[in-house]
């Protein structure tokens, strides 16, 4: 009961100042001890995911303690940069949200990075279409994008402001960020997140946790 209160209290002093109504929106912490694949996650690539219990903090830590029991380990090789990723859907109207935030536990050896991707709906239906022949890119909807370099060992908290994603396809979509569930649009309907080697032929290998919509 006082670990849940101390995450719960720490998801609140980091996302916002507001104890009177809630202020976040959750999209996975894996407290469940479970990758849902198949029903709320999907996999790609060379990516292997684990669920791993989250290492005691020696000392007072309160974004290790906001991470609970446990996370989610990536790990894989690549010949050229990519690794691979995991996504879901959302179906959120994240209008009222302005930043995305994310611990992530490093490795000492392999650093690399993770790419955050979210898609809007921009022709009011609710999915997004995308071309097997190309990449899976979106037809009529926008994708957008941020990169957060992999730290050494301990969880690491990263906040990205909304505006700090830029739109990887102008020209389609409407190259405007509006995951507002308005006049028939899904909002923000998918997140992708997608680990990248620090060197071209190499391995990745880190946590990540508490992923989360906030003001
Ligand atoms: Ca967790
Ligand atoms: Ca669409
Ligand atoms: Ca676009
Ligand atoms: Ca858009």
């Amino acid at each position: 009961m006082k670990k849940a209160f101390i995450i719960l209290l720490s998801l609140f002093l980091f996302s916002s100042a507001s104890f009177s109504q809630f202020t976040f929106y959750l999209i996975d912490n894996f407290e469940s001890g479970k990758f849902l694949e198949g029903s709320k996650w999907w996999r790609f690539g060379d990516l292997d995911v684990t669920i791993v219990s989250n290492p005691k903090p020696l000392n007072r830590d309160l974004i290790a303690e906001s991470c609970g029991d446990y996370s989610l380990n990536f790990s894989g090789r690549t010949n050229n940069w990519y690794v691979g990723g995991i996504g879901t859907d959302l179906g959120v109207d994240a209008s009222r949200f302005s930043r995305f935030q994310i611990d992530i536990y490093g490795n000492d050896e392999y650093h690399g990075k993770i790419k955050i991707e979210f898609f809007d709906d921009d022709n009011f239906n609710y999915s997004i279409e995308q071309d097997p022949k190309k990449d899976y890119d979106p037809v009529y909807d926008d994708k957008w994008v941020a990169e957060i370099t992999i730290q050494g060992k301990g969880f690491t908290r990263t906040s990205i402001p909304f505006t700090a994603f830029y739109d990887v396809n102008p020209g389609v979509g409407d190259d405007i960020w509006n995951p507002n569930q308005e006049d028939g649009s899904g909002g923000l309907l998918k997140m992708q997140l997608v680990a990248i080697a620090q060197r071209q032929k190499s391995k990745i290998d880190f946590n990540v946790d508490n992923f989360l919509l906030t003001f």
